[in-house]
């Protein structure tokens, strides 16, 4: 996969050398490439941003630095070069991070891990120009990303989390590919809660069963640990839940947490859902 960023701060990337991801640079399995924007201005003082049409308060970035740079990126094609394999070239993706984006997610992470080609274009200021979103859409499909709902002061905090959680999903950038099924997000549910040793620390014991050694209890205990924390801390989740991978004791559980399966659906027990059907 080659990942391109482009930013007025590219030392804000530097986290990128670091770790599993710069492991997997140095593997051959990732080529990303930092830009700063302000190589594609042309003016003495390289400026990068201008007041907004229409007034109002902030700044925003100019459209031409920006189609240069991301021109530029382009021009550097998929990785491995020809990865397209002899079909039609696949379209590189621009993510375009912002508080006004869909939000990022496990599901888009797995999404873009599979693309060949990842640019993405750090907006500071009141953001960028939208014509350029509109140019860009001629040359990439285009991706306005958020990380949730709140605001940063610019799009290089949240490519460094977007670009870690995809890159660790590329195949071969984790060792152990089993890490990825039982994580957090992984089937929908929180993860469950982990110990280690000593099994007795402060005068709290482990949970007496993952001491046991009996797999398919460990499995259920984890299992229902998993969707009360879900329950608790996650409702939102709770409700997404496909009533078609919750098996009985799965339900037993979240009815004391208080969600019940009716009309096709996880809804809070005793109202809000629609109501169940009458046998
Ligand atoms: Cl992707 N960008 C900025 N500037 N603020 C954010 C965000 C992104 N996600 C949440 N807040």
């Amino acid at each position: 996969m080659r990942v391109d960023v482009v930013s007025i701060f590219p030392e804000y990337l530097a986290a990128l050398d670091l770790s599993l991801i710069g492991k997997a640079r140095q593997q051959g399995l990732l080529e990303l490439t930092v830009t700063d924007l302000r190589e594609f201005t042309s003016d003495r003082h390289r400026t990068v941003d201008d007041t907004p049409y229409g007034g109002g308060a902030g700044m925003v970035m100019k459209p031409e630095p920006w189609a240069a740079a991301l021109a530029s990126a382009l021009e550097r094609g998929p990785f491995p070069a020809g990865a397209e394999g002899g079909g039609a070239a696949e379209r590189p993706v621009l993510v375009v991070p912002s508080p006004a984006g869909a939000v990022f997610t496990q599901a888009t992470a797995r999404d873009l891990a599979l693309r060949e080609h990842l640019v993405f274009a750090c907006g500071r200021y009141e953001g960028i120009d939208e014509r350029v979103v509109d140019w860009s859409r001629e040359h990439f499909e285009v991706r306005p990303m958020s990380l949730g709902d709140y605001v940063l002061n610019g799009g290089e905090v949240a490519v460094l989390a977007m670009v870690e959680a995809i890159g660790r999903l590329v195949p071969g950038v984790i060792g152990n590919p089993e890490s990825l099924v039982e994580e957090s997000h992984a089937d929908g549910l929180l993860e469950y809660p982990v110990y280690t040793k000593p099994a007795l620390w402060r005068e709290r014991p482990v949970p007496e069963v993952l001491l046991s050694g009996h797999h398919g209890r460990i499995a259920r205990w984890r299992r229902d640990r998993q969707l009360e924390r879900t329950a608790a801390r996650r409702p939102d989740l709770v409700a997404s839940l496909d009533p078609a991978t919750l098996d009985r004791a799965d339900r037993a559980v979240l009815a004391g947490a208080g969600w019940v399966v009716a009309g096709g659906h996880v809804v809070p027990a005793g109202g809000d859902g629609p109501a169940a059907p009458v046998a």
